[in-house]
């Protein structure tokens, strides 16, 4: 089996060709990616000489015309993916992940090649902490952000592409992932690389909203179990059912760097902030057999601190651009 993995030098994509090289050796992988400011050659250190690396835009239809019909199938993960950046720039979100998914369905169904559309939670919008239900594949896009809008728009394309022109394709949308490889402006890795330097980390707002944290490596086997098992033209949730706040995920960071649980600072909001995700991934279990083998989500956190430790003594991440009071601007 061959496959055109796009967005495979950033966080997600780049732990996805690192877990299928590692879990099915027999997999020929082309990663397809522009090299953004998010998307790092490091992040495929160890796994180049295995695969096939382009540089290259999904937008770019001629590239496309070479690549597609050389796969079976084209998994999507290529996008802008930083919500406060959306903010700032939100025309860079609607090129990317709009344009850039219609080039790709329709050069797939040109071609006849399966497409898999890598999503998020965040196209169902927001719960209150108060609600009782988590999303199911059967609730409304109801999104918040420029980001999350473009993200459903994508996701709409596909569906009507499926609809409409019988394209072979599947959806998942997972939840808020960690793991090693994140890009520093992501809460995580910024709250780690801050704290670690002695910077006071920055909370947004209160600190109340929620998350659901899934481990990369989970992700990426239910994007196989799609792949493997999936039928053509369903969406699948993937989540981990492991809600934290954000004070929590910081203070758990906080404890395990020896540091005092005060020591943060509350900054502006992100404006249009999502209160609380969470998924009901009860289906994709039953249908597919998949769900989390990272079971607890600070056992996880705890396995991958290290990894963001050795990034710093590298001296590769540029503190500068993540110690300011606000939304961080990877542009
Ligand atoms: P990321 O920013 O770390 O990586 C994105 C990658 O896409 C980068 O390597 C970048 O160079 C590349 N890219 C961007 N625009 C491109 C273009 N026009 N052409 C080719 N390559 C381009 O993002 P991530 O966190 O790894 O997210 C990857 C995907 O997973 C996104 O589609 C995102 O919506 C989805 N997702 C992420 C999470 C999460 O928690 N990180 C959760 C659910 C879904
Ligand atoms: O410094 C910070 N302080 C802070 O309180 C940062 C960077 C974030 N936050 C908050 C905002 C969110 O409530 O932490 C939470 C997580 O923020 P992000 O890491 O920016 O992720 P989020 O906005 O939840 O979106 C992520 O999950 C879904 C990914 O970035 C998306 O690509 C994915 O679709």
């Amino acid at each position: 089996m061959k496959i055109l993995v796009t967005g495979g030098a950033g966080f997600v994509g780049s732990n996805f060709v690192h877990r299928t090289l590692a879990t099915r050796p027999w997999v020929k992988i082309i990663v397809l990616d522009a090299l953004t400011y998010s998307g790092r050659m490091a992040n495929l250190h160890g796994v180049l000489e295995s695969i096939e690396f382009v540089r290259g835009d999904v937008r770019d239809r001629l590239l496309l015309e070479e690549l597609v019909p050389r796969v079976d199938a084209v998994v999507h993960f290529a996008a802008e993916s930083h919500n406060d950046n959306s903010l700032k720039n939100p025309s860079i979100f609607l090129e990317s992940n709009i344009l850039g998914t219609y080039s790709l369905i329709d050069s797939c169904l040109r071609h006849d090649v399966r497409f898999h559309q890598i999503s998020t939670d965040e196209v169902y919008g927001d719960l209150s902490l108060e609600d009782k239900i988590r999303f199911t594949s059967d609730s409304a896009y109801n999104p918040s952000s420029p980001y999350s809008a473009s993200k459903a728009a994508a996701d709409m394309l596909v569906r009507a592409w499926v609809r409409s022109f019988e394209l072979r394709a599947t959806i998942s949308n997972c939840s808020n992932n960690y793991g090693p490889r994140q890009h520093e402006e992501k809460f995580i890795p910024r709250t780690i690389l801050l704290a670690a330097s002695g910077i006071k980390p920055k909370i947004y707002g209160t600190g109340k909203n929620v998350r659901d944290w899934i481990h990369v490596d989970d992700h990426s086997d239910g994007v196989w179990a799609i792949l493997d098992r999936g039928q053509i033209g369903r969406t699948y949730l993937l989540g981990a059912n492991q809600e934290r706040s954000n004070l929590q995920v910081l203070k758990y960071i906080l404890d395990h760097l020896g540091l005092k649980e005060d020591f943060f600072e509350c900054v502006a909001d992100r404006p249009g902030h999502d209160m609380r995700y969470a998924l009901d991934a009860s289906k994709t279990n039953k249908e597919l057999g998949w769900e989390p083998q990272h079971r607890n989500f600070e056992d996880g956190l705890g396995g991958i601190i290290d990894h963001y430790l050795e990034r710093l003594d590298s001296g590769e991440v540029d503190l500068s651009k993540i110690s300011n009071n606000g939304a961080s601007l990877g542009l």
